[in-house]
């Protein structure tokens, strides 16, 4: 497998429905999609970077450029034998994992075509269909919340998370908890407390929670762990982890009793792998985060998702829960189970549709073989 040109590209779709974090509201996307032009096989990665630096300091225009001059300059040209070969070639670029990302799980893209067989299977997966969950952001008011939950649980989702900050946690919770006594629940607070917070963090025991996402600093682990021993709830990791050290150090810590893996955070498929083995032999479940994909990015996710480890439900939902029209057929689709049934079929399992990429392209750009210097 030889990489001969990469093109990169970005999509701006708007979302079904707003999105609200601890760090603000979107209405609409801009994704970079990149293709790895194999010698007749093209594969296809998505970066989660988002649209700004909030979540973690890379956003789309970071990883673009980054990838132009130093990420792409060191893959294209190079013969490799697997995706996997992709990770050493950019280890020279410090950080950056969104951007490596695209490039590697593109690699892997390629590489389940051009061998004619299933992603899930090829990163050694082994579930037939994956357990879905939901991300619900903060809404203008709890009325507004508590009817998208009752859609959500209706449409058969097996656990709900709500995303929460200070003024939008336990009065919240309260309400959401007498209506629902029973339903999985977890919240992710992309690190809107400190551990000043512990006396109001414990409050969230109460209400039975599967998991309390990123209650503090992005990158800490060292707090998480004081924390953790001061609340009965499990925490869980998000943005505090960036690779399997990481990983590591929270398990050896006792940062945390659940991890979340998106790939597109860690660098891509092998570190996600290697966090997912590391977790296991910690007895750490985990579980598949989700950055408001389009199709090929959750194509991805579904595939990782099969991996053995990957024991509580993900944020892996449907595709029209974000978009009016997405850029996969077919479009995901969740069960009245509320699970995605894996496809067993070459590749990601889902096929592109190119002329609706095609629609959705604001910018366009070809890199190739010694074409860009830094
Ligand atoms: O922290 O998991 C997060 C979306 C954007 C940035 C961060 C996060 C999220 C989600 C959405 O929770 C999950 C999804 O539905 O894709
Ligand atoms: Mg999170």
């Amino acid at each position: 497998m030889k990489v001969e040109a990469i093109t990169l590209r970005e999509i701006q779709i708007p979302l079904v429905q707003f999105f609200e974090t601890s760090f603000g509201r979107i209405y609409s996307r801009r994704i970079l999609l990149l293709t790895a032009h194999c010698q007749g096989v093209d594969g296809w990665g998505e970066s989660v970077a988002g649209e700004n630096p909030f979540y973690s300091s890379e956003w789309i225009d970071s990883a673009w450029v980054t990838i132009k001059h130093f990420l792409a300059p060191a893959i294209l040209g190079r013969e490799m034998a697997a995706g996997r070969e992709s990770g050493p070639l950019m280890a020279q670029v410090r950080g950056h994992q969104m951007a490596k990302a695209a490039i590697e799980n593109a690699l892997w893209d390629a590489e389940a075509l051009i061998k004619q067989v299933p992603l899930w299977k090829l990163l050694g997966g082994t579930r037939r269909e994956i357990a879905c969950g939901v991300s619900i952001g903060i809404q203008d008011s709890i009325e507004q919340l508590l009817g998208k939950i009752e859609t959500e649980v209706a449409a058969g989702y097996r656990r709900i998370k709500l995303k929460v900050k200070p003024g939008w946690d336990l009065n919240v919770l309260e309400r959401v908890r007498s209506r629902w006594p029973e339903i999985v629940l977890s919240t992710d607070a992309n690190s809107a407390y400190t551990l000043d917070q512990t006396e109001h963090l414990r409050k969230f025991d109460q209400f039975n929670l599967l998991m309390v996402e990123q209650p503090l600093w992005d990158d800490d682990v060292y707090y998480h762990a004081r924390l953790q021993k001061e609340v009965r709830t499990a925490i869980c990791l998000d943005e505090s982890i960036r690779g399997v050290r990481d990983a590591a150090m929270a398990a050896e810590m006792g940062a945390c009793r659940i991890v979340n893996i998106k790939v597109g955070r860690v660098g891509g498929f092998t570190e996600a792998k290697k966090i997912h083995d590391l977790c296991q032999s910690f007895k750490i479940p985990v579980w598949c985060g989700g950055m408001l994909e389009s199709g090929i990015g959750r194509s991805h996710n579904i595939a990782l998702s099969t991996l053995e480890n990957f024991s509580l439900p993900g944020d892996v939902s449907s595709s029209k829960r974000y978009w009016k029209e997405d850029i996969i057929e077919p479009e995901v689709e969740v069960s009245p189970q509320g699970l995605i049934p894996i496809r067993d079929i070459p590749g990601r399992g889902y096929q592109l549709r190119e002329d609706v990429i095609e629609e959705f392209t604001v910018r366009k750009e070809t890199i190739r073989a010694g074409a860009v210097s830094a």
